[in-house]
């Protein structure tokens, strides 16, 4: 079928005429409001929810059984949301990891920002990165930013475990997909790092709660800044919960997940409450009133995409009840 010619456009006689011809030639009426294009305010697409590391962990010691670092680069979880099957929030995946003792998992570099916060590892457990070792201990963050080399290897006695967070769903969403394996496929070790700005010692980041904890005056949390911000898409903290008290109700226009690094408690997002303990994930994702609940006192680690909201002019924060 030819489309119609400016003059069949223009002597279009009624709507549903015109309409009809629009379609032929892949324009739609936007006053039609068929599909509208402006909300007042954010739709709910994701939902909060909590990933339990006993499972995983479970999950993760047959896959260990199963499958080897040579058929699987990275042998991982991916924590898909269950309001839509994708990731784990719009711009942010996260995922459990396991290396077995005397794996090495091959190098590669990707456009994704990456980075680890490691749950249960003796030493040996290390992240390569760009020909630097750095160790992976209970409570360390490990970055690996955009286009760096990594890989991982475990030459300690114990299964190491830990939690991957990377902006993959937000480089999908705007096409800068490169990924590269390495061609070497491990890297060369240049170095041990001992003071490697992509390495967040759990022992520093200890120190500098109890500094934040003794500073503050009451307050039912205090929350630390790992990096300025660690990496150009995601922003990565510690928040130490104080026992028995809730921290206010948040609502932010950027997304959240959430390890947990210390102790149990309870989460409140968008009027569902949810149970967690150590190493469990949970995302809130944007624009969800939440609050933190711990009795014993928790520590959690928070990676967000507010550095994303910041530098488009999108961040908000609301009151719970409406928009600033
Ligand atoms: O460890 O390099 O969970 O590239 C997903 C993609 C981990 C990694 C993931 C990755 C990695
Ligand atoms: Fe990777």
């Amino acid at each position: 079928m030819t489309s119609p010619s400016p003059q069949q456009f223009a002597q279009s006689g009624s709507l549903d005429e015109l309409y009809g011809k629009l379609g032929q030639v892949m324009m739609v009426p936007g006053w039609a409001k068929t599909a509208p294009s402006l909300w007042p305010e954010p739709k709910k697409t994701f939902s909060a929810h909590r990933w339990d590391y006993a499972q995983a962990k479970g999950a993760l010691d047959a896959a260990g059984r199963l499958i080897n670092t040579e058929l699987a680069e990275r042998r991982n979880l991916i924590l898909q949301n269950p309001a839509t099957g994708y990731a784990t929030s719009r711009t942010i995946v996260a995922a459990y990891q396991m290396i077995m003792p005397g794996e090495k998992a091959r190098s590669h570099r990707h456009t994704p920002n990456a980075l680890r916060l490691i749950i249960d590892a003796e030493p040996g457990a290390y992240t390569i990165v760009n020909g630097e070792k750095l160790s992976m201990m209970p409570g360390d963050v490990v970055l690996t930013p955009n286009w760096c080399w990594h890989g991982h290897g475990n030459e300690g006695r114990a299964c190491a475990y830990w939690l991957d967070v990377l902006d993959v769903p937000l480089v999908q969403l705007l096409d800068p997909m490169f990924f590269e394996p390495h061609p070497d496929e491990f890297e060369t070790e240049i170095k041990v790092a001992n003071n490697s700005p992509m390495h967040f010692a759990w022992a520093d980041t200890q120190r500098r709660l109890a500094e934040a904890d003794a500073a503050s005056s009451g307050g039912a949390a205090v929350e630390i800044a790992l990096g300025d911000p660690a990496l150009d898409t995601m922003a990565l903290s510690m928040i130490k919960l104080k026992p028995g008290n809730a921290t206010p109700a948040r609502k932010v226009m950027a997304n959240n997940v959430f390890g947990v690094v210390q102790g149990e408690g309870a989460t409140t997002a968008d009027g569902e409450t949810f149970q967690w303990r150590r190493g469990d994930v949970f995302v809130v994702p944007s624009w969800q009133e939440h609050t933190h609940h711990s009795a014993e006192g928790a520590v959690l680690f928070r990676a967000t995409d507010e550095p994303v909201m910041t530098k488009l002019g999108f961040l908000r924060e609301g009151n719970g009840k409406s928009a600033q």
